[in-house]
C-alpha cells in the first residue's frame, strides 16, 4: 500500500464514555493511531447525558470502576455504596484527564456513515462536522442504553407546558417546586427519580404501565467490609471475572425448591437486607429456569412491597405480577414505594385507564384528563442495537448493518457481524453486556480485541471477518441459551419489546460473564476459531464452532471440571458409589407426583427394592418399569427420582422403579436376570399396584435400558409377560463397539470410554460379553418384540450402538424409532430440571410411552 492511500488512523472509535475511554488508552500504550467521536461535549456517555434526578449506578461503586491500573483504582475515593450520576461523570473525567485522552476525541461530534473499503481494507468514516476519515478498524463503544426509544405517545407536540426526557436531562437541573407534575414510566429511570421529583413538586402524577420489581438500595457510606476489598483489589477483581454477572459474590448451585420454606425466607431477606440486585437472580440455581422456583422469590418481594404501602388499592397497581422476577432488570430504590403514601402523589395503572394522548395542558386518559406544568418520560431506550443501528453502517459488498439486522443482530460473540470486517462492537447485542457489571465487560472486549489486533500485527494480516458459520452457531447458542431461562417470558428491552416492530430476540447474552470470558479465551485460544484473516501473504481461516453441545451441557461439564472430581474408574465400587450419590444428592427434586410408594419385589435370587410412582390422576394407570443408570454398579431404584416423577407426570403411567443386583457383587446376568423378574411380578401384580391390566411397558437408561431391552427379549423368548412398548434411553446394547461416537467421545462427556470399559469389567468377563443377553445388538433374531424408542444423544459414546440397535430392530420388523438430541451427552436426558434443553427429548419419551398405551385406556 502507498504512503499516499494508508488510512489516516489504525483505529476509530465511536463514542467516548468509559469504553471509547478504555479504548483509547489501551491503544495508545500499543503504539496505535486511534482517535474517538463523540457526540456530546464531554467524556463520561451514559453518565453524561443521564444527569436527572436520584440518577446513580445499580452495580456497588467498588464494582462499577477500571481494574486496568492499579494507581487508577486505588487513588479513587468512592463516597457512597452506590455513586451519584456526578460522582461517576468526575470519575469518568478524572480517567480522561489521567491518561491524558481528550486530546484524541472529537466532542459534540457524531458519526453518520461508516463504508468498508474493500480494495483499501480500511473504513471511511464520515462525521457530523462534514469530515471523513479513514481507519484500518472501526469500533462502537456507543453504548447499550444511549439510543432513547421514540415516544410513541400521540399528541406530545400540543403540549404548552415543558417536557423533560431521563435520558437527555437539562445540565443545569429543573427546579420542580410549586409544579404539577406527570410522569410517564417505571423502569430503572421512573423509579430512581420519582421520590425526588415528587419531594419537590406540589403534586405528581405517575403513569404505570408495567409494574416493577424494585428493592431498597439501602445507600449510604461504603461499608468497611466493602472497602477493605481495596486492599486486595486485583484478586477481588478476578474473582469477579469468573462470576455469572461480574460482581463476586455467592454463585448457588442449590434449588429454591429443594430447601425449606424458612430458608427460602431466610435467604431471600438476607438479600434483600443487602440492597444489591446482581446476585438477586442467581441466589438458588434454579430462580430464572423454573417458573415456580422464581415465584418464591416474586411473592417474598411482592409481599415487601405491599407491607410498605398504606392504601391496598394503590399496592395492588405497584405490585408487579406480569413477568418472572429478574426477567426485567430489578430496580433498586430509596423511597420509591413510600412515596405513594404522600398525599400529594397519585399513581395511574394506565393497563386499566390507557393514556390516549397527550394535550395542550397534560394527559388525557380513557378516563380522565390530567393538567400538568411539567411531563417527564422515563420511557426507556432502543436497547442494544438502537445506537449500532443510528449509524448507516456498510460492510462488504455495500450490505447495510440495518439490513443484515433485519430479523435479529446477527453476530459473533456480540463482537463482530460477519461481512462487516474490521468492525468490532463493545458490549454488543450477543455478549452478557447489560446482564453484567459493565465496566468490567468493557474491559474483557478491549482487552480481547487489543489481543486481537497483536495477534494479527505480529502474523502479518490486515483484515478479520468473522465467518457466517461461527456467527449462525453463535446466534443459535445464545438463542438455546436463553430459551432454557425465563427471559423471553417479560416483554422486556432485553427482548426488544419495548420497541414497536423490532424483532423480538434476546438481545444479551445469557449465560453468563464467566461462561462468556471462557468461549472468547477459547475462540483466541484455538487460533481465532471462527475468523477468517486476510493479509499480504494470502487468507486463513480456522472455521467452526466454539461450542457445540446444548448451553447447560456447556455449564454442566464447566462445574463438573471446576469439581476436579477424580474420574469414577480411578476408585473403588464403594467410592465410585459414595461420589455418585453426593453427585445426585443436589439435584433439583422433578414434579410433584400423586403418590409415591416404596415396597420390595421377588428378585431372581431375592427380594429387592422399588419405588412406586403414581400419577395425580385418577386410576387406574398403564404401568412402566424403569431402570435406572450406573453401569450395573452404581444407583439404586431412587437414583433416578427426578426422572421417574417426570416421567410418572408427563406419560401419565404408574411408574415403578425397579432395583437389581449390582456389579461386582453380582455379576452378568444378574442385573438382568433381576429385571426380568420385576416384569413378570409387576405383571402378575398389576391391579393390586393401581395399574390396568395387560398395560405394561419398559424403560431404562444406559446400563438400564441394556436391562430393558434384554427384558424385553426375555419376554418375548418366555411367551410372557406381554410387553406394550420399550423406551431405551443411551442404552448399552453392544459390548464390542468400535463406532465412531466410541472413538469421537471417548473422554469429556461424563461417560468416558474408559468408565464404559470400567463398568463392563465389573459386569460380566469378556467371554460373556457376545452373549444377548450382555448385548441385545448380538442377539440372532429381533423379531417379534415391542415397539421401541430408542433415544441418543450427539456426544454420547453410545450413540451409535443405540442407532444401530433401533434400525437392527426396524429391519427384524419391530416398529423402533430412533431419535438423536444434537448437543445432548449422555447424562442430559435423565436430568430434570438440570438439563432444561433435553425438556423436548423427555416429552418424546412421555409421548412415545403414551402412544404405546393409547388402545389400552379403559372406557
Ligand atoms: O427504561 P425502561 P429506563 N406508555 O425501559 C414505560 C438502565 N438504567 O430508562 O414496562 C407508557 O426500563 C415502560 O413500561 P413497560 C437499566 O438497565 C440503570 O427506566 O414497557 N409507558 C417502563 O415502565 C434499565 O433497565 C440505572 O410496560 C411506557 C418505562 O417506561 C435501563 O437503563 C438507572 C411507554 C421504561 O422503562 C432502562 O431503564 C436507569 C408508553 N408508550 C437506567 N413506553 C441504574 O443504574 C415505555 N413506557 C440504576
Amino acid at each position: 500500500m502507498s504512503e499516499s492511500n494508508r488510512p489516516q488512523l489504525d483505529v476509530i472509535v465511536v463514542g467516548a464514555g468509559f469504553a471509547g475511554l478504555y479504548l483509547l488508552h489501551k491503544f495508545r500504550e500499543m503504539g496505535l493511531s486511534a482517535r474517538a467521536f463523540e457526540a456530546g461535549d464531554d467524556v463520561g456517555g451514559t453518565w453524561y447525558w443521564n444527569r436527572y434526578p436520584g440518577a446513580r449506578c445499580d452495580i456497588e461503586s467498588i464494582d462499577y470502576s477500571f481494574s486496568f491500573d492499579p494507581e487508577l483504582e486505588q487513588e479513587w475515593q468512592w463516597s457512597e455504596k452506590y455513586a451519584t450520576q456526578p460522582e461517576i461523570l468526575r470519575y469518568a473525567q478524572h480517567v480522561a484527564d489521567r491518561f491524558d485522552l481528550r486530546r484524541d476525541i472529537s466532542f459534540a461530534t457524531r458519526v453518520e456513515q461508516a463504508v468498508w473499503d474493500e480494495a483499501g481494507s480500511c473504513w471511511n468514516v464520515t462525521t457530523s462536522q462534514g469530515e471523513t476519515v479513514s481507519g484500518r478498524f472501526f469500533i462502537m463503544a456507543t453504548g447499550c442504553l444511549s439510543q432513547p426509544k421514540d415516544i410513541d405517545i400521540e399528541g406530545i407536540e400540543n403540549f404548552t407546558g415543558a417536557i423533560y426526557r431521563t435520558h437527555s436531562w437539562p445540565h443545569e437541573g429543573v427546579d420542580f417546586s410549586g409544579k404539577t407534575v406527570g410522569i410517564i414510566g417505571t423502569g430503572s429511570s421512573g423509579i430512581q427519580s420519582i421520590p425526588l421529583i415528587a419531594g419537590q413538586a406540589d403534586h405528581t402524577t405517575v403513569f404505570q404501565r408495567t409494574a416493577n420489581y424494585s428493592i431498597p438500595a439501602g445507600n449510604g457510606p461504603i461499608a468497611p467490609e466493602k472497602l477493605a476489598v481495596k486492599q486486595r483489589y486485583q484478586d477481588y477483581r478476578e474473582e469477579a471475572r469468573w462470576t455469572s454477572v461480574g460482581v463476586p459474590g455467592k454463585q448457588a448451585m442449590d434449588f429454591a425448591l429443594t430447601v425449606s420454606e424458612e430458608e427460602r425466607q431466610q435467604r431471600y431477606q438476607e438479600l434483600w437486607d443487602k440492597g444489591a440486585i446482581p446476585h438477586l437472580g442467581s441466589e438458588f440455581a434454579d430462580l430464572l429456569l423454573d417458573e415456580k422456583a422464581n415465584d418464591t422469590l416474586a411473592e417474598f418481594v411482592r409481599g415487601k412491597i405491599r407491607s410498605v404501602i398504606e392504601d391496598s388499592e394503590v399496592a395492588d397497581i405497584l405490585t408487579p405480577t406480569e413477568f418472572p422476577i429478574c426477567t426485567k432488570r430489578a430496580c433498586l430504590d430509596t423511597h420509591y414505594y413510600q412515596t405513594f403514601n404522600k398525599p400529594n402523589v397519585d399513581i395511574v395503572d394506565i393497563k386499566r385507564n390507557p393514556i390516549v394522548s397527550i394535550t395542550a395542558t397534560g394527559i388525557a386518559t380513557k378516563e380522565q384528563n390530567f393538567d400538568f406544568d411539567a411531563i417527564v418520560f422515563a420511557t426507556g431506550f432502543d436497547a442494544m442495537t438502537g445506537a449500532l443501528l443510528a449509524i448507516d453502517i456498510r460492510g462488504r459488498e455495500g450490505q447495510s448493518l440495518k439490513d443484515k439486522w433485519a430479523h435479529g443482530p446477527l453476530n459473533y460473540l456480540g463482537l463482530t457481524v460477519s461481512g462487516f470486517p474490521n468492525f468490532f462492537m463493545i458490549t454488543g447485542p450477543g455478549s452478557p453486556s447489560v446482564l453484567s457489571n459493565m465496566i468490567l465487560s468493557i474491559e474483557q472486549h478491549v482487552e480481547w480485541i487489543a489481543d486481537c489486533l497483536e495477534h494479527m500485527s505480529k502474523a502479518g494480516l490486515d483484515v478479520i471477518d468473522a465467518t457466517e458459520t461461527a456467527e449462525s452457531g453463535w446466534v443459535e447458542y445464545g438463542t438455546a441459551t436463553s430459551d432454557m431461562t425465563l427471559f423471553p417470558q417479560a416483554k422486556s428491552w432485553y427482548m426488544g419489546a419495548n420497541v414497536p416492530g423490532k424483532p423480538r430476540v434476546c438481545l444479551p447474552y445469557v449465560g453468563g460473564v464467566a461462561a462468556y470470558r471462557r468461549v472468547c479465551n477459547d475462540v483466541a485460544a484455538q487460533d481465532y476459531l471462527g475468523f477468517r484473516f486476510d493479509g499480504p501473504d494470502g487468507s486463513r481461516c480456522n472455521d467452526g464452532l466454539v461450542r457445540r453441545q446444548q448451553p447447560d451441557v456447556v455449564a454442566l461439564l464447566e462445574m463438573l471440571a471446576d469439581l476436579e472430581l477424580p474420574p469414577f474408574e480411578s476408585l473403588s465400587p464403594d467410592e465410585a458409589r459414595a461420589m455418585s450419590v453426593a453427585m445426585n444428592a443436589g439435584n433439583p427434586p422433578g414434579p410433584q407426583v400423586g403418590a409415591v410408594v416404596d415396597g420390595s419385589f421377588p428378585g431372581a435370587d431375592g427380594a429387592l427394592d422399588y419405588r412406586l410412582y403414581r400419577p395425580d390422576s385418577p386410576g387406574p394407570h398403564p404401568v412402566t418399569v424403569y431402570f435406572h443408570g450406573g453401569g450395573w454398579v452404581l444407583g439404586d431404584h431412587t437414583s433416578d427420582d427426578a426422572f421417574c416423577r417426570d416421567l410418572c407426570v408427563n406419560a401419565d403411567s404408574v411408574i415403578i422403579s425397579a432395583n437389581y443386583r449390582h456389579a461386582p457383587e453380582a455379576r452378568f446376568p444378574a442385573a438382568v436376570d433381576d429385571g426380568f423378574a420385576a416384569v413378570q411380578w409387576v405383571s402378575d401384580n398389576i391391579e393390586t399396584l393401581g395399574g390396568m391390566r395387560g398395560a405394561l411397558a419398559v424403560c431404562g437408561w444406559s446400563a438400564g435400558g441394556n436391562i430393558a431391552a434384554v427384558v424385553c427379549q426375555l419376554a418375548r423368548d418366555a411367551g410372557g409377560p406381554e410387553i406394550k412398548g420399550q423406551v431405551l434411553i443411551t442404552p448399552v446394547v453392544d459390548a464390542g463397539d468400535d463406532s465412531p461416537s466410541m472413538t469421537d467421545n471417548a473422554e469429556g462427556f461424563v461417560l468416558t470410554k474408559a468408565l464404559m470399559d470400567w463398568f463392563w469389567d465389573h459386569y460380566a468377563d469378556p467371554s460373556k460379553r457376545a452373549d444377548p443377553k450382555a448385548s441385545p445388538l448380538l442377539a440372532p433374531d429381533l423379531s417379534g418384540l415391542p415397539p421401541a424408542l430408542v433415544i441418543t444423544g450427539e456426544f454420547d459414546p453410545l450413540r451409535d450402538q443405540g442407532k444401530a440397535y433401533a434400525e437392527a430392530l426396524d429391519a427384524a420388523g419391530t416398529g423402533a424409532r430412533h431419535i438423536n438430541y444434537p448437543g445432548q451427552i449422555h447424562t442430559s436426558f435423565t436430568a430434570v430440571g438440570a438439563i432444561p434443553t433435553a425438556n423436548g427429548s423427555r416429552q418424546d419419551i412421555a409421548a412415545a410411552l403414551r402412544q404405546y398405551f393409547k388402545a389400552l385406556e379403559p372406557v
